[in-house]
């Protein structure tokens, strides 16, 4: 049976499984499902994913959410080599990290700051800049201090396909990035050294600049958390 993978358009952490099942070149069936119809709020998503998120796997009954615990799997499971996400000790803990930065700081403020506003009645706030500004601080920091081509090695890892996402999303609403060098030479590499990884977040982030412009109809869902803006 192939893997199944829940996915939403224009989804960050379900780009962050895509990128990552291209690498792999893993076969899957792709259930995508339609954000606004809210399929994923309905008791029945609830067995698979309780926390009502997308992306989730579903690899031969096994249901895994969480899209890093999902890249986890997937390169443990599929990898052929130790790359994409070594096994060398200091180098894996070196991923978890930028893994646990992404997921607590770095996509946690951009998502507040830029992705957040576009769907639902929030406000782009300084706060949510300041913590935008600071957590580009903190990427760029890391570069400069291991030095390394990609976000924790040489080498592209799966914490560089959470990253890329991310800053894909500042991207989409032109966000001037030139205060932090290194993430700007970062992101570039990304794109010139894997061209087909950059063909996925493209068209997406081009959706996510659509919906800034034009901010999707939202008003016929009713959210447990997020503010409908009223039509
Ligand atoms: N920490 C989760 C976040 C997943 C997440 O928030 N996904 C969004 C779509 S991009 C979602 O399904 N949100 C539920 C909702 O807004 O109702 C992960 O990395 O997989």
């Amino acid at each position: 049976m192939p893997l199944k993978f829940y996915s939403t358009l224009a989804s960050p952490p379900s780009l962050a499984v895509r990128q990552c099942l291209a690498y792999l070149n893993i076969q899957y069936e792709l259930e995508d499902l339609d954000y606004s119809s809210g399929t994923h709020m309905s008791e029945e998503f609830a067995k698979k994913n309780p926390q009502k998120e997308i992306p989730l796997i579903d690899d031969d009954g096994f249901q895994l959410s969480e899209s890093n615990a999902i890249l986890q799997y997937l390169a443990d499971k599929y990898a052929k080599d130790q790359t994409l996400y070594p096994k060398d000790l200091k180098e894996r803990a070196l991923v978890n990290h930028r893994l646990c930065f992404d997921l607590s700081t770095y996509y946690r403020n951009i998502c507040d700051y830029a992705v957040n506003p576009m769907f639902f009645d929030y406000p782009r706030t300084d706060l949510a800049l300041k913590k935008t500004h600071i957590a580009l601080s903190n990427f760029n920091t890391y570069l400069e201090r291991t030095g390394t081509k990609y976000a924790a090695t040489n080498h592209i890892t799966i914490a560089d396909f959470q990253l890329a996402t991310s800053i894909m999303c500042l991207e989409s609403i032109n966000f001037d990035l030139s205060d932090y060098p290194l993430v700007q030479k970062w992101y570039a590499t990304f794109k010139q050294e894997y061209p087909e990884l950059w063909k996925l977040l493209e068209p997406e982030m081009l959706v996510l600049t659509a919906c800034e412009k034009n901010p999707p109809d939202l008003s016929h869902m009713v959210h447990p958390i997020h503010p409908v803006r009223k039509s």
